[in-house]
């Protein structure tokens, strides 16, 4: 079941709006199929794997990192798919949310006189498709919040110089969680600052670009921007926007081929970190990738919908006079305070403990 969970993470930020799923089919303790979802979220991994083993898949046993679907959506049934081969027992690391399936599957492959096991790995599973999980259950995407700071927590001088903070390996790594989200957001600040392109740059990965969000409640980016020039041809560009945003704008960017998605306003008359989570979520969106300027770290912190902080910190002091990287939380006794705990196997890496 690890080996499949290997499998379905090399997937993560390929899939969406899909779950990423490794299965591998093992007979007398040898693998006969490997098989993950594929880019785009079809194929599924099982009949991959199933094709890959042809008629030795008879009598084998499917190790599958989440339950197999039971529904008739743009692929036929897995449930049907490895019935008909034959196999003998099929273990699952945990079940599918997904209302169309939700205990379907094992229900139907139990019926079919296979033996089915739920719950080998389960935690595991459920950590590695948090996102497709969270956009199920919760209606908004997991997300990702990345900070690049001195030791200090400061993201810039107080004269505003921040290029470059932390080193090669960091930012190499920044890429690497690019390509493993589904989407990347940002706000106007950041995008008119520094006209950024968001794509991950990394040997081997060139290309594997997450969709890039800019919040932009009234429609400021420049039809210039790289994010709107390189919107057909390097990645998807969307924007979210306030309901009653420009419409004259939002058709040019729409001509530019830039996806515009409004929001109405929050009673302040401001974008609603929530209600942009609502609609990524209802574009597909499963893993969101937070990596603006304070002005939305703070926002999305305070919001509550930061699952998780990748924190690179560089050995450096800027001093108080430099910009922090969260703002203001509204923390008055250190019990309000946001608390992390370190997850994964990287030292980077925290999850917000709620
Ligand atoms: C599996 N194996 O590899 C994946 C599954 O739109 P469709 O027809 O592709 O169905 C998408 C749903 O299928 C998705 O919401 C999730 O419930 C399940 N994903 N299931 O058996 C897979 N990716
Ligand atoms: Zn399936």
């Amino acid at each position: 079941m690890q080996a499949a969970l290997r499998l379905a993470r090399r997937h993560l930020g390929r899939v969406w709006p899909n779950p990423s799923v490794g299965c591998i089919l093992v007979k007398d303790g040898v693998v006969l199929g490997r098989g993950v979802t594929a880019p785009g979220g079809r194929p599924h991994g099982e009949p991959q794997a199933l094709a890959q083993a042809g008629e030795a898949a008879r009598g084998a046993t499917v190790y599958v990192s989440l339950e197999p679907c039971n529904h008739h959506g743009k692929t036929p049934p897995c449930s049907e798919a490895l019935i008909a081969a034959g196999v003998a027992r099929i273990v699952v690391a945990c079940e599918d949310p997904d209302p169309r399936v939700s205990g379907g599957g094992i229900r139907r492959l139990r019926e079919a006189g296979i033996q089915v096991d739920v719950g080998l790995c389960a935690m595991d599973a459920m950590a590695v498709n948090a996102g497709f999980f969270s956009r199920i259950l919760k209606g908004r995407p997991g997300v990702t919040l990345k900070l690049a700071t001195s030791l200090d927590g400061r993201v810039a001088t107080a004269t505003g110089h921040s290029q470059w903070i932390t080193g090669p390996d960091s930012r190499a790594r920044g890429h690497l969680l690019r390509a493993h989200h589904d989407a990347i957001l940002i706000g106007i600040g950041t995008a008119l600052a520094d006209d950024p392109e968001l794509t991950c740059r990394l040997p081997g990965l060139a290309g594997a670009n997450p969709v890039r969000v800019v919040l932009d409640s009234h429609l400021r980016l420049p039809l210039t921007a790289k994010l709107v020039r390189g919107a057909a041809t390097i990645a998807p560009t969307w924007v979210v926007t306030l309901t009653g945003a420009d419409s004259a704008k939002a058709a040019a960017l729409d001509a530019a081929a830039v996806r515009v998605l409004r929001v109405d306003a929050d009673k302040d008359g401001r974008l609603p970190v929530q209600g942009a989570l609502t609609a990524l979520a209802g574009q597909g969106i499963t893993r969101l990738l937070v990596e603006g300027g304070p002005t939305v770290a703070t926002a999305f912190l305070k919001a509550g919908v930061v699952d998780q902080v990748e924190w690179f910190r560089a050995p450096l002091l800027i001093g108080g006079d430099g910009l922090p990287a969260v703002g203001h939380l509204d923390v008055d006794l250190l019990a309000q305070a946001l608390r992390l705990s370190p997850a994964g196997d990287v030292l980077n890496s925290h999850q917000i403990l709620r």
